[in-house]
């Protein structure tokens, strides 16, 4: 009776340990990560983590563009259809924004991007084709900061 009891016993025992030790490396990882987040600046690092997030639930894609004076770069991305990320980068000495003519609806940044600002704005994509994006500010799509992206079919 006693030696029968013990076998499952040990089981449990060799399993919450496994647990334990998954318990203790996962923490020391969130808590790695939260000294990094301290020490340097950033808000890069923040900006990434949640674009993650978001990027992962919506099966979306990511585009990184740099504004500055005056284009946009790249000025033709390539897509795949989907809820797509515009994450904008305004590496310029004026205000700049993004303004992205979709399929049923125009986006834009709901703030102008100061000098070294950043931005992100989501559109709906999902149907292929090609698609204008321009800066709204002032005359600067005059001045050459238009652009088209692609989405896939
Ligand atoms: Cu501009």
């Amino acid at each position: 009776m006693l030696s029968s009891g013990r076998t499952p016993n040990h089981r449990l025992l060799r399993r919450w340990s496994g647990v334990a030790v998954l318990a203790v490396a996962a923490s020391l990882g969130v808590a790695a990560c939260g000294g990094d987040d301290d020490d340097s600046d950033t808000s890069a690092a923040t900006t990434e983590t949640t674009e993650t997030t978001a990027a992962g639930g919506g099966g979306g894609e990511t585009v990184g563009l740099t504004a500055t004076d005056f284009k946009f770069d790249p000025d033709d991305p390539a897509v795949k259809p989907g809820e797509v990320t515009f994450d904008v980068t305004n590496d310029g000495e004026t205000v700049h924004n993004l303004e992205v003519e979709g399929p049923g609806e125009e986006a834009e940044l709901p703030e102008d991007l100061q000098p070294g600002d950043k931005g992100s704005l989501s559109v709906d994509l999902s149907e292929p084709g090609t698609y204008e994006f321009y800066c709204p500010v002032g005359n600067h799509k005059e001045l050459g900061m238009v652009g088209e992206v692609t989405v896939q079919g």
